[in-house]
Formats: structure tokens, sequence, C-alpha cells
């Protein structure tokens, strides 16, 4: 998988080449990372790279040229779908990481100031996605978001390949409640059933725990899943209870 992010600041990109899931895939070679930098594709003595907006108002906009000279050296080297940080996009979720972890290449723009100017959007940008709804400095931080969770579901990264299928998200949920030891934790015990080595218990367990979290925390997300007849009765009984209380 090759990754090509295009951002003014490089540096920060080493925190996920040195650390963690990234780090990993780098390392195993599952993917390869390389940033560009619009600066460096400047033709002015001041390396410029912003400018005041056409229309007047606050702050700058990154200029289109020196963007649009890094955008043809990327598709040089990597021909996949260019996707925009902006609070203006598709919200991320886990299945757009599932599709970009499927893709053998894909590049990042990461903006600065106000953004890029609309012509560098409307002529060369893929895909637009936001992580959510609030304002960065930059799109940097964005695009770390995506990497860190395309590498994680990358082959062979992860230890036992398992754990990215039972993410919590993969499968639509909130994730159950996790414990390690000690058994007793200043008087809060582990619960019983996961100490009890019935692993169909446990897996029951822990379902109900996602649904009764999810019910609870993200109706939103049940709305939007197909219920197996297990679930369906799990969250009748909770109804239930809930009623009861
Ligand atoms: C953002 C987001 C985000 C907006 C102006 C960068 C900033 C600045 N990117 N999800 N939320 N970007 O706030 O992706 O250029």
């Amino acid at each position: 998988m090759r990754i090509d992010v295009i951002t003014l600041f490089p540096g920060m990109f080493d925190g996920l080449r040195e650390n963690g899931v990234s780090r990993v895939a780098l390392e195993r070679g599952a993917a390869e990372l390389s940033c560009y930098n619009p600066r460096d594709f400047t033709q002015d003595n001041y390396r410029t790279v912003d400018d005041r907006p056409y229309g007047g108002g606050p702050g700058m906009v990154m200029m289109p040229e020196p963007l649009g000279r890094c955008i043809d050296a990327v598709s040089e080297v990597n021909q996949g779908p260019l996707i925009y940080l902006s609070p203006q996009g598709e919200r991320l979720d886990q299945d757009i990481l599932g599709e970009l972890a499927a893709l053998p290449q894909f590049s990042l723009l990461c903006g600065r100031y106000e953004g890029v100017d609309e012509r560098i959007v409307a002529s060369r940008v893929d895909r637009e996605i936001s992580i959510g709804d609030y304002v960065l400095s930059g799109g940097e931080l964005a695009a770390m978001v995506v990497i860190d969770g395309v590498c994680r579901l990358l082959p062979d990264v992860l230890g036992n390949a398992e754990s990215a299928q039972q993410d919590s998200f993969s499968a639509g949920l909130l994730d159950c409640p996790h414990y390690t030891r000690p058994e007793n934790y200043r008087g809060m015990r582990v619960p019983e059933v996961l100490l009890g080595g019935n692993h169909a218990e446990i897996a029951r367990w822990r379902l109900r725990q996602s649904l009764a979290r999810t019910k609870e925390r993200r109706p939103d997300l049940l709305q939007r899943r197909v219920l197996s007849d297990d679930e369906k009765e799990l969250l009748t009984a909770l109804d239930l209870e809930q009623n009861d209380e």
C-alpha cells in the first residue's frame, strides 16, 4: 500500500513512522509513506505557498500553482485517488477506512490556513473526507487518523489478524468492556463470567454489553444495523429489563 501525503509540515508524520501500528506496517513493507511539501514546488525567492483571499476576509488561502505542481509530482508515483481532508468532506468511518485499505495506493492533501484554492479541489481532488465537525489548524492530524486507521487493517500488521475483524465498529456496534489483571482492583472485581472459561457464555456476555452500550450511547448505529436473531433477543431482554427498572 503506497500512501503519499502533500503537506507543509512533513515532520509531523515522523511520529507515525517511529511509533505504533503504522511503524509496524512501514517496517513490514505492508505500507510505504512519502511526504511532498508544496513549498518545494514554489518558484519565487520567498517560497510563497499562500496568499490573500479574493473577495477579502480573514486568513490566507493555499495557492493553486505550487500545489498543482506538487500534485503533478505525486501523480507520477501514485495513480490512486487524491483525498483532501476538510470539514466539507464525507464523514470518516470504519467503512471508508476499509475501502481505503483495499486500495493499492492513495494520496492525502493536507490543507492549512483557510484551505486550498477551490480550483485545485474541483480539478484534482477525487474525494473529500472529514474526521469530524470541528476546525483544525491543518489537515495533517486528520491525515494521520486515516493512515493509522488504514495501517491497522492491512494484512499481517496487527498481532493476530483476528483483532481487526473483531473491531467494534467493524461490527457496527460499540465495543464491550475489557478487563485484565488483577481480578480485584481496589475492590472492583472482574465480572465472574469472564473468569469462567466458557467461551460461548463470554461471547454472549460481550455481545450483550456491546448492544446495551450501543442502545444507550449510539442508538443511531442500531438503526443502521441488520440485527441477528440473537441480537434481537438480547435487545428485547434489555428493553424488558429497562422497563422493569
Ligand atoms: C479537517 C477536519 C479540518 C480546516 C482548515 C484545515 C482544517 C484548515 N480536516 N477533518 N475537521 N481541516 O478541520 O479533516 O486548512
